[in-house]
């Protein structure tokens, strides 16, 4: 362990033993003990959480409440060690009509990082979008809206008190340029609004750490200099300020090479820093080169977190493709997570245990390589039938498979043999059926399917076996 990671390891010692003493972490044992962190490293594949904690940082996703359960759950609660509410906090959602509250998104959230010994990150308290109609379009003097803010965050802090490790008080204060975004808190109140909603959360939960977080923030660019000239005042005035929250939301290929001195230049401000909604998007359907680009540029982020030692901790935004708000937001493009649609890690997975020390032993990567042979054996108007091989390239026996692909052009599958075949909007996933889960190395499985297709017919050229690219044959 580096010398700079002694003063975090000792802090996250604190943590465990205040969840233990809180009783936070026997709480819930209606869900079962958790594997003691020994037991989780000795497994053969990484544990993000187990490497994050020896590095003295935490690794965290964002999380839909009504998915905690099944493998995403599994996964969340195994993987993570910190939560946040992707939506399940913010105003709108607890707060959508004044003064009447819906908490039951922003518990359950609270409640299933308890049962896992995991920390919450709070987001976000006052923030320009997803505000209720009755905030963003009231009439207010600075006086009212204060008043109206500074209840909302004494409501929502103070219902978790001692339960929330950080709250994004204040989210996205900037326009790209460095000046201040207009939103209804910068027009009512003005600039003040910002130290208001400080105090008034440290008031209401002063155990928590208080973050300002924004996005394309990462990089050193006119509007971080914003972000860093507004810490540096608001530590000169003594308003309470813990961190700041670099989102993170990044594209292929264009990770700012200021990362590290970003991050650095903030703790040289006496804050904490964390990279709070980490992805990395890239044009779908992903070609195997672009995945393992994917793996260098998580690795690289995740390193340059580890390398400076007031930043805390890391949180994706959402760790699965399939809980991604990027597809629904940016046309074209998608598979900005660690796991797959189907929830098989993926190589960016792997970059990040990697920049957390953990070694790979050499071996093949668990999934195997694969190559895909895909053709069509006829086609009439509106229907086809496709034939698909999966052949194991690698070295090593292949036991249960899932083969997944996207449509270019809107079909969709009506029937299958030899794979379970399930659809959703335009990822595919073919499941091996169990007479056909072994692919011994070298050998191939086939299956076929009918489905149907209107205006054109092309062919998927980019599969994934278990989360891994294939190439064509
Ligand atoms: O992940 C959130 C998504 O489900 C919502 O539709 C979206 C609405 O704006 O907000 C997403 O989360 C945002 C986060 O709260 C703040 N930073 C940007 C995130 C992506 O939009």
């Amino acid at each position: 362990m580096k010398p700079q990671s002694l003063r975090r390891a000792a802090s996250a010692i604190l943590v465990a033993a205040s969840l233990v003493i809180g009783g936070a972490a026997s709480a819930h044992a209606a869900d079962g003990p958790q594997p003691a962190a020994a037991d989780r490293q000795a497994a053969a594949e990484p544990v993000l959480r187990d490497l994050a904690a020896a590095q003295g940082i935490y690794y965290g996703t964002a999380v839909t409440a009504s998915k905690l359960n099944g493998t995403y759950g599994t996964i969340t609660g195994e993987q993570f060690d910190s939560i946040t509410p992707g939506n399940e906090m913010k105003w709108g959602s607890v707060e959508a009509t004044r003064g009447s509250f819906t908490w039951s998104g922003a518990d359950a959230v609270v409640d299933f990082a308890e049962a896992h010994g995991q920390r919450v990150r709070g987001h976000t308290l006052v923030w320009h979008s997803q505000l209720p109609d009755w905030v963003s379009n009231g009439t207010w003097t600075a006086d009212t809206l204060r008043t109206v803010m500074t209840d909302h965050i004494a409501t929502e802090a103070g219902r978790y008190q001692g339960r929330i490790d950080h709250w994004d008080v204040v989210n996205e204060p900037f326009n790209e340029d460095g000046t201040r975004r207009q939103s209804v808190f910068q027009t009512a109140i003005g600039d003040s609004y910002i130290a208001d909603a400080l105090r008034a959360a440290r008031a209401a939960d002063p155990a928590a750490k208080l973050y300002v977080n924004d996005y394309n923030v990462e990089g050193v660019n006119a509007k971080s200099t914003a972000l860093y000239n507004l810490v540096k005042s608001l530590k000169e005035q003594g308003v309470p300020i813990d961190g700041v929250g670099l989102q993170a939301h990044l594209i292929l290929g264009q990770v700012p090479s200021t990362l590290q001195a970003n991050i650095q230049r903030f703790a040289d401000l006496d804050v904490d820093v964390a990279i709070t909604e980490l992805d990395i998007r890239m044009t779908v359907p992903p070609t195997s080169a672009q995945l393992a680009q994917q793996k260098a540029e998580y690795k690289a982020v995740t390193a340059a977190c580890v390398a400076v030692a007031r930043c805390e901790g890391i949180t994706v935004w959402g760790f699965t493709d399939s809980d991604s708000w990027i597809p629904d937001f940016f046309d074209g493009y998608g598979a900005a997570t660690p796991y797959d649609e189907n929830f098989q890690p993926k190589p960016a997975y792997y970059g990040i245990a990697e920049a957390l020390g953990w070694v790979d032993d050499g071996s093949p990567d668990p999934v195997g390589a694969c190559a895909v042979g895909y053709a069509v054996q006829s086609q009439w108007n509106t229907g086809f039938t496709a034939q698909v091989t999966v052949r194991n390239t690698s070295t090593t026996a292949i036991s249960g498979w899932r083969l997944a692909w996207s449509w270019p052009a809107g079909q969709s599958v009506t029937q299958a043999w030899n794979a379970t075949v399930t659809q959703s909007g335009a990822a595919v996933t073919a499941a091996n059926a169990s007479y056909n889960a072994a692919i011994a190395p070298g050998a191939a499985v086939t299956f076929g399917f009918n489905g149907s297709w209107s205006g054109g017919n092309t062919a998927p050229t980019a599969f994934t076996l278990n989360g891994t690219a294939c190439t064509m044959s």
